[in-house]
């Protein structure tokens, strides 16, 4: 057998061992949990985002309204529990619905990141004009909205919100003017 040959074999003994097949494994369908915050619901932007999420090319797997309370919030936020705008960040959370969708595309999680742009609102604004919170966010804080940041806060994120939980939120197709 010839050295190409060989390196074939190398080749797929290696994939076979590591456990992957680069071939299928990036065209696996991945979700995430979007959320249009209590600003972006009352300033009337969720139709213009849901607008963006289909055009992008992601399934809106499941959505419903929910309104948040401080439990709720520091549970979902628990990371950032002991930073100094925790208290403003529960304020504006609990302030109004927010509406929570799971997307489904194949690179979901980073796609939607990439689609709502940085934390920051305000600098959105500059470096990422085009992105979802430059659109609708105000700043760090009023930013509109969330998206999971990897594939474990994905699925914690998406079962907090359609898990046992939130089993009484209300159904978005309630909504006709949404
Ligand atoms: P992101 O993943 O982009 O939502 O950003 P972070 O996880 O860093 O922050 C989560 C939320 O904390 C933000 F969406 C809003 C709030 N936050 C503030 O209120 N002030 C800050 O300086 C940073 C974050």
């Amino acid at each position: 057998m010839g050295g190409t040959g060989s390196l074939v074999i190398f080749l797929l003994c290696l994939m076979f061992l590591l456990g992957r097949s680069p071939s299928f494994a990036s065209t696996e369908k991945e979700k995430t949990l979007a959320m249009i915050k209590p600003d972006g619901f009352s300033g009337n932007y969720t139709a213009e985002i849901k607008r963006v999420i289909l055009k992008s090319g992601f399934n809106i797997l499941n959505e419903k309204i929910v309104h948040l309370d401080e439990e709720n919030v520091t549970v979902f936020y628990a990371e950032h529990s002991k930073r100094t705008f925790f208290p403003n960040l529960v304020k504006y959370m609990t302030s109004g619905p927010v509406v929570v969708m799971v997307l489904e595309k194949v690179g979901a999680i980073s796609d939607w990141r990439a689609l709502i742009g940085p934390t920051d609102a305000q600098k959105a604004k500059i470096t990422h004009p085009d992105s979802i919170r430059a659109l609708c966010g105000l700043n760090s804080e009023r930013n509109c909205v969330h998206g999971s940041d990897s594939p474990h806060s994905a699925t914690r994120e998406i079962s907090f919100f359609f898990g046992e939980m939130f089993s009484s939120g209300e159904s978005i197709a309630n909504h006709d003017e949404l």
